[in-house]
């Protein structure tokens, strides 16, 4: 493997949902706005400092990976067989805060998502269980009380882990949704809404001096695919593949756009998660009773009696993002790709050259004129590293 040391300028990825925690700590907080008006976002260098191992490593060149795969029409229902049958629910009581997932057949992905990632497959999923609400700031502060865990966003990153970085901007913090004040800027850019703060983390999503006094109930965000991890196995859980979540998310509706329903959010004034109306990125009417994060739970459960499965914060699964993968991939359990670096590529994104982990269920910023990725069936990718104040999380937990 041949590593990396040349900065590489970001590819113009029009999308909400990825600020990478280094691409803009690279360009360093004091220039940020000027940098920004140009519209170049540097990459100073790869992954994590966290502890999975594939993320440990560096990353390597590569041929740059194949588009994805173009949808298909809606699959017809003589498709439907059975690859596998729902897990009946165990007879124990289920532990707090979970509810049963039985698992079972069905279709997933979203042929008309803006990502053209997700064509129709039929996949079969093992029953297992699943938090209620995304973990909150009041659950993961008890898991860095008992063990003293210091998140990615707070570790101050090292010259050996970013060789080409400027030691000036070699400080702890993460990315904040933060709009520029000038007039809207073309929705086709790179995105000019994100900030890396010094100092801000899941203690201080915005960034100092505010903190998460009174937010108790509130999803913890500013979280890395890391320290996602490091919780769920605190925990005694871990993070869903990215089949299980979309099953969860989907609460037994069949092929449906939203994990509610065929209704766009709005239909005769009622909105059912917590997403982005007027004009993104600068304008949020918060018709749905919220311009940021809203409180876990705050809005109706869809079929297994899940919250928040659409909108709110951005949800880690625990696969590898690989934009062939609806195609590739088995039909049963998939775990999702291997780390695409150990077969000597960089990423399986078209995207980027940078590793990526699935997320799910999009965020408060989700608009749709912009990003419809809080739709159950759709996908999104962010390298590991990267947390920002929408980046969240919940686990599940498999039968004993
Ligand atoms: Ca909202």
């Amino acid at each position: 493997m041949s590593r990396r040391t040349a900065p590489v300028i970001a590819p113009p990825t029009p999308t909400a949902s990825r600020p990478s925690r280094r691409s803009l700590w690279a360009i360093g907080i004091p220039t940020l706005a000027l940098v920004a008006l140009v519209a170049v976002v540097v990459l100073i260098g790869p992954g994590s400092n966290a502890s999975d191992k594939g993320s440990k490593e560096k990353e390597t060149a590569s041929t740059p990976p194949e588009a994805p795969p173009r949808p298909r029409a809606t699959p017809p229902d003589e498709d439907n067989k059975e690859i596998l049958a729902p897990t009946p629910r165990p007879t124990i009581p289920a532990p707090q805060g979970m509810v049963w997932i039985p698992g079972g057949t069905y279709w997933m992905g979203d042929p008309t998502s803006q990502d053209k990632d997700s064509p129709w497959r039929r996949v079969g999923v093992s029953g297992f269980w699943m938090d209620t609400h995304e973990v909150t700031n009041a659950e993961f502060e008890k898991f860095v009380q008992a063990t003293g865990y210091k998140t990615v966003a707070e570790r101050v990153p090292t010259k050996e882990m970013y060789p080409t970085a400027d030691p000036a901007n070699l400080v702890a913090g993460s990315a904040v949704f933060s709009p520029l004040k000038i007039d809207r800027p073309p929705l086709e850019t790179p995105p000019l809404w994100w900030k890396y703060v010094k100092g801000a983390s899941w203690r201080s999503p915005e960034g100092p001096p505010g903190g998460i006094k009174g937010r108790e109930n509130y999803p913890v965000v500013q979280m890395a695919w890391d320290d996602a991890v490091a919780y769920a196995k605190w925990a005694g859980k871990r993070l869903p593949t990215e089949a299980e979540w979309e099953f969860a998310a989907r609460g037994g509706l069949d092929r449906q756009p939203y994990c509610w329903g065929t209704d766009p959010q709005g239909t005769e004034g009622k909105y059912f998660s917590n997403s982005y109306q007027g004009r993104f990125p600068d304008f949020d009417t918060g018709k749905d009773g919220y311009t940021g994060v809203a409180p876990a739970g705050k809005f109706p459960p869809n079929g297994h009696g899940l919250y928040d499965m659409s909108g709110n914060v951005w949800e880690w699964c625990a696969d590898y993002y690989d934009a062939r993968y609806y195609v590739t991939g088995p039909d049963k359990n998939p775990q999702g790709p291997e780390d695409p670096r150990r077969i000597g590529r960089a990423s399986l994104d078209p995207d980027t050259n940078q590793a990526q982990r699935v997320r799910r269920g999009g965020s408060f910023l989700c608009a749709d004129e912009y990003c419809k990725r809080y739709l159950p069936g759709t996908r999104d990718k962010s390298p590991a590293d990267s947390g920002a104040n929408h980046n969240g999380f919940r686990c599940v937990k498999d039968v004993k």
